[in-house]
């Protein structure tokens, strides 16, 4: 007969039925508390997480081996357990008074409570003397909030700013004074140019020590002034509601990153001393999100230029991930390749039959002629930023939906802007658009990206060594989950990702797009393996990306996370070695990578490594690792000289391409030859 265990995993239904109060029992399960104040405003912030891993998970109303669970009322021997629980975790819950209601003494702890209010249940974050007071309030409400210790400030950040990307709500990070703020702002960055809802936390010098030469005297909300759209340094504890309040409600609504910068010695302060207009409960943590609705006037006059093309194309970006089945809708209507910006790669799956793929450098030919042809182009949700990959300015009619008003008409002048939600704004347009009656662009599209669908085949077929990187790619892609998430990394991984790793219906697929910065690879696959413990989450990164945060994967193992890292090691700065020859014409300088052995430091970190090098066994290598049930590294051992080819080569790039290589590149002759037996092999 299942019992309830130390472990506490009783059904919730069980609980709620017996006589002990929920409130009481709440203390110590997450499923109840903060929810548990009756019937509390619906908040949806607060919807997501309650069933978030840690110490107490449970998050299921069934026993061991999927059984019911007996109800406590008609179990004397797991009631008594359970009261017995009831009574040591309300002993040790220091936090809080009888009944379960939370008790803020400090100003941390107001803080913290706020955010449990607008329901953060993860903060990311590494400790310090500067944070200590909030440390300490984390701890005492750790049954409710939950904070994932990780080994960089930067990784709390990035980690934030996906765990933003990949749930749509706050990702939040904390860190200490001087140092630990400093070491935040890449990740912060990320948030802000990829628009994603992030609250920074730091901590400073004592209150009247600051700007005296102090330890740590950094001032922080200075140094973040032009990352963060909402900036405040706490002056006692009665400013903490306030801007806290503030602080969630700017971030959620201007998509950026909002900081607070509390001084270590104001975290502890107990009084609630305030100025006289200083009402108490003045603001609330009540979300509100403007509908983002469109206008109608703008949709007729998009309408109307959409109706008068022939030659229409899409580009969507991350603005239209929430937009699938609108946008397919309107492409069958407007008889219109859907192109995806690199961040709006899950826009539609790869297998949409509307669908060009990417662009840019990284995207397909099929794309990128669609947008130098197009009469009309339809941006949804995107800004994506390489202008001349557009059509020529004016050579096309532009509608461009988007949730930012400044982002209308940043890249390409538009006739009509429609500032909106795009899934609104074309469920809007929809009725209004006629149906093309010329759909020899869309054909004539499609045909292309079947010639570079063969093409991206053969490339990830090959099967000599050293091993392709499109070869590992493409095997990962196939055997991954239809809800499997995927994180990568800035490099010549980027490309690979973007061509070799195809979207099935259900992925979510990211990086950092705008910034554009490397290390985010790893950091992102923990924080959507926290927040999605049951979904498949795989990070596909450099070896030179992953090396600046692969301390992170002794968080994944202290955590347990099941995340899967997929490091293609071409012991070198890809990229940037073949940035250096083929738009400067210069030889490679400073690229090379002393080689490490990944699978040596997964175990070494508590994980599994494995490696692969060979093609003929990258399939079922790739197999076993996906099957191990904790955190693995892959190391794919691959050919550093295949390059990771633009859809169309111009004669510039070639040209300059030869200048390097005559000017001296090392390892030339390999270099000529892969490109040559690439070339080849595409001809023949
Ligand atoms: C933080 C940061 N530093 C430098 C760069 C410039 N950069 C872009 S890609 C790249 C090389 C990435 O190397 P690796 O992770 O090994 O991937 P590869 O290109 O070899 O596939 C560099 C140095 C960057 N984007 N971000
Ligand atoms: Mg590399």
């Amino acid at each position: 007969m299942p019992r309830a265990g130390r472990s506490g995993r009783f059904g919730i239904c069980d609980i709620h039925r017996h006589p002990i109060s929920r409130a009481r029992l709440g203390l110590k399960f997450w499923r109840l508390a903060p929810h548990s104040k009756g019937a509390r405003r619906h908040n949806p912030h607060q919807e997501h997480s309650r069933r978030v891993i840690g110490k107490t998970i449970i998050p299921t109303s069934s026993g061991e081996n999927g059984k019911p669970l007996q109800t406590i009322s008609a179990h004397p021997t797991a009631f008594r357990r359970c009261l017995a629980r009831w009574v040591y975790v309300k002993s040790k819950n220091d936090g809080r008074k009888a009944g379960g209601k939370r008790v803020a003494e400090t100003a941390a702890d107001l803080l913290i409570d706020r955010l449990i209010d607008w329901g953060v249940r993860e903060v990311f974050g590494l400790p310090g003397d500067g944070i200590n007071g909030i440390m300490e309030a984390l701890r005492k409400r750790q049954d409710n909030i939950r904070f994932v210790h990780v080994r960089h400030e930067e990784s709390a950040a990035f980690m934030a700013c996906a765990y933003a990307k990949y749930t749509g709500r706050l990702g939040v990070c904390l860190a200490t004074s001087g140092p630990g703020g400093i070491h935040l702002l890449n990740g912060l960055y990320d948030a802000k140019l990829d628009g994603q809802p992030v609250l920074a936390i730091t901590g400073h010098a004592f209150h009247d020590l600051i700007d005296t030469h102090t330890q740590q005297d950094v001032n922080l909300d200075r140094l973040f002034s032009d990352v963060a759209v909402y900036n405040a340094r706490v002056m006692g504890s009665a400013h903490v509601a306030n801007v806290t309040d503030l602080a969630c409600r700017t971030a959620l609504n201007f998509r950026g990153v909002a900081h607070l910068n509390i001084p270590t010695d104001i975290q502890d302060e107990k009084t609630d001393e305030r100025s006289k207009r200083n009402v108490p409960h003045h603001t609330t943590e009540v979300p509100a999100m403007s509908a983002r609705l469109p206008s109608e006037d703008d949709i007729l006059r998009a309408a109307s230029v959409l109706n008068e093309g022939k030659k229409i194309a899409i580009l969507a970006g991350q603005g239209a991930l929430a937009a699938r089945s609108e946008i397919i809708a309107v492409a069958e209507r407007l008889k219109a390749p859907i192109i995806k910006a690199l961040l709006g790669k899950a826009v539609v799956p790869d297998d949409c039959p509307y669908t060009t793929g990417g662009i840019g450098l990284l995207g397909t030919k099929a794309s990128q002629e669609a947008l130098e042809d197009c009469d009309t182009l339809l941006i949804a949700g995107s800004s994506f930023p390489y202008i001349e990959f557009y059509p020529k300015p004016g050579k096309a009619r532009c509608v461009q939906i988007d949730v930012d008003p400044s982002r209308i008409g940043l890249r390409y002048p538009i006739e009509v802007g429609v500032v909106a939600d795009c899934a609104k704004a074309l469920s809007a347009l929809l009725p209004k658009l006629r149906k093309n009656k010329n759909r020899a662009f869309l054909d004539d599209a499609r045909k292309e990206m079947a010639k570079w669908d063969q093409l991206m085949r053969e490339r990830s077929a090959r099967r000599e060594k050293p091993m392709k990187p499109q070869v590992v790619a493409w095997e990962l892609g196939k055997r991954l989950e239809g809800t499997a998430i995927v994180s990568s990394d800035s490099g010549t991984i980027s490309t690979w990702f973007a061509r070799h790793i195809p979207v099935k219906d259900g992925q979510k697929h990211s990086l950092s797009g705008t910034l554009a910065t490397m290390a985010n690879g790893l950091p992102y696959t923990i924080a959507a393996q926290i927040a999605y413990p049951d979904r498949q989450c795989v990070g596909f990164v450099g070896d030179g990306g992953f090396t600046m945060l692969m301390g992170e994967f002794a968080t994944a193992v202290k955590y347990q996370l099941p995340i899967k890292i997929v490091v293609v090691k071409n012991n070198s700065l890809g990229q940037i070695k073949w940035e250096q020859m083929v738009f400067l014409g210069n030889p490679e300088y400073g690229c090379d990578l002393n080689p490490i052995d990944f699978c040596r430091f997964a175990e070494a970190c508590g994980g599994v490594g494995f490696r692969i090098d060979d093609p003929a066994t990258c399939g079922t290598i790739l197999d076993r690792a996906l099957a191990v049930n904790g955190p693995v590294i892959i190391e794919a051992v691959v050919d550093p000289h295949e390059p990771p080819m633009p859809p169309k080569v111009t004669a510039e790039q070639a040209e300059k391409l030869a200048k390097a290589l005559a000017k001296g590149t090392a390892n030339r002759k390999e270099i000529m030859l892969t490109i040559a037996s690439d070339k080849v092999r595409e001809l023949v």
